[in-house]
């Protein structure tokens, strides 16, 4: 694979662009792979590509039913931030807030990693106490953070009514190596280097049943026939229950839609990211100039991937008190995508009653910032069959108590 470059851009201009490779190949599935990953999402493609460069594992196929990033990857707010209570999630969202750090670099792809700051707004005194706990946790855990009073914030985010009359702003917890990053660029990177480590990407490729001999896997049906492989990897977030189905166990899971929608483009408004959890809305400004704006999720249980009319009036009805020029925009499109979410909202990394099957999944509204740290972890699971990182994520902890509560720092609220 040609190198992205100041320089072979240069080349390519003079050539029509008529020189550039396909970012990652077309191929046909083979009869077995050493490990097969289903969801070509982020967290599927980061755990196949730590696979190969960590472990040298590359005989890997990634296996997606549409296209590739076209699950939640390519329809989240990308908020990045590792400001979590417990001390297991910090270790992995901290590892992956360093690895996006680096990984435009790594990838030689460009991410459009941007380290702008978000803030969690305390907005009733629930969420003080909650926040500053947090503080002091994320400073025993070397994680950067701070909690800041009303009047920082206003200096952080000036286009901000921090009086409102239902719910004034009280303070912050301010993650100042927070940011975003592009979302697909994430996914088109981890691909493009999966390809070029051999491994095969392979689009359109549902898989429809998960074959066992004796307790242990030995391969998938897919819509492009059966494919056999030593171990399996499941990474497909909203479906993880329907695809634990076909492996014969049950996840304590609940699949919901999350919407977000943007208004039409406007000049620099705010230039951090900003979360308002009370009254479940986040606010940030991409780099089009289009506002981009979430809130909490569904009511109820289902696999839409589609936005709704009652959704847009709640969101931006929460938000506005708070970003009153909000009230003056018009908004240009919504969508939805489906996420997983567990019981103590933190996430599933974990082997499986059948041997050779491993599950990633249960990062709810939160798991775009958890891409790197996610996949450089279940590739360790994957490879040794243990990682300091997956040790507390376990799918048994429901069964025996030990749960890893992030009620407080899960993200769009659910
Ligand atoms: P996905 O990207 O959904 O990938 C799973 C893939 O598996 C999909 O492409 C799917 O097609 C494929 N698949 C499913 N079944 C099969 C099958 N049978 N065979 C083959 N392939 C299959 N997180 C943050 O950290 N910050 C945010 O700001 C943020 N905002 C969000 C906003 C919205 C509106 C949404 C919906 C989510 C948001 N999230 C956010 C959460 C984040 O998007 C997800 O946690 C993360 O993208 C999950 O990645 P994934 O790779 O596990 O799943
Ligand atoms: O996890 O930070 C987050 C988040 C923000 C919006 C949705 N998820």
């Amino acid at each position: 694979m040609k190198r992205y470059s100041a320089f072979a851009i240069a080349r390519e201009a003079m050539r029509n662009h008529t020189g550039w490779d396909r970012a990652w190949a077309k191929r046909a599935p083979k009869k077995k792979y050493d490990v097969i990953i289903v969801g070509a999402g982020g967290h599927g493609l980061a755990t196949a590509y730590y696979l190969g460069k960590n472990f040298g594992i590359t005989n890997v196929a990634i296996l997606e039913k549409g296209w590739l990033g076209g699950g939640n990857t390519g329809r989240n707010t990308t908020i990045i931030r590792s400001n979590y209570l417990q001390d297991p999630s910090a270790a992995i969202y901290e590892k992956s807030r360093s690895l996006y750090e680096t990984m435009s670099q790594d990838l030689n792809y460009n991410v459009m990693f941007s380290p702008r700051g978000v803030i969690m707004l305390a907005q009733t005194q629930h969420e003080v106490r909650g926040y500053k706990r947090t503080a002091h946790a994320n400073a025993l855990q070397g994680v950067t953070t701070e909690w800041i009073d009303p009047a920082r914030v206003k200096e952080l985010c000036p286009i901000m009514n921090i009086d409102g009359p239902r719910y004034p702003v009280l303070g912050g917890l301010w993650q100042a190596r927070g940011g975003t990053a592009r979302h697909d660029a994430v996914a088109w990177g981890y691909a493009r280097a999966c390809s070029d480590m051999g491994m095969d990407v392979i689009q359109q490729c549902e898989v429809k049943g998960v074959r066992q001999q004796n307790g242990k896997v030995v391969g998938v049906d897919t819509t492009q026939g059966a494919i056999d492989c030593d171990k399996l990897g499941m990474v497909v977030a909203g479906h993880s229950g329907v695809l634990s189905q076909m492996a014969g166990f049950r996840l304590p899971i609940e699949s919901v839609a999350l919407q977000a929608l943007v208004s039409e483009p406007i000049k620099p408004a705010m230039d951090i990211v900003v979360m308002a959890n009370t009254v479940h809305g986040y606010l940030s400004q991409s780099d089009k100039g289009e506002m981009v704006i979430g809130g909490g999720t569904d009511g109820y249980n289902n696999y839409t991937q589609r936005g709704s009319f009652h959704h847009i009036e709640e969101t931006v009805r929460a938000l506005v008190e708070t970003f009153p020029m909000l009230a003056r925009l018009k908004m240009l499109r919504q969508w939805g995508g489906i996420v997983d979410v567990t019981g103590d909202r933190s996430p599933i990394l974990s082997k499986t009653p059948v041997e050779g099957i491993f599950v990633n999944c249960g990062w709810g509204t939160g798991g775009f910032k958890a891409i790197p740290g996610s996949g450089w972890a279940m590739a360790e699971l994957i490879a040794k069959g243990q990682s300091p990182l997956t040790d507390e994520f376990s799918m048994f902890r429901f069964r025996e108590g030990k749960f890893i509560d992030e009620s407080v720092a899960a993200g769009g609220a659910h």
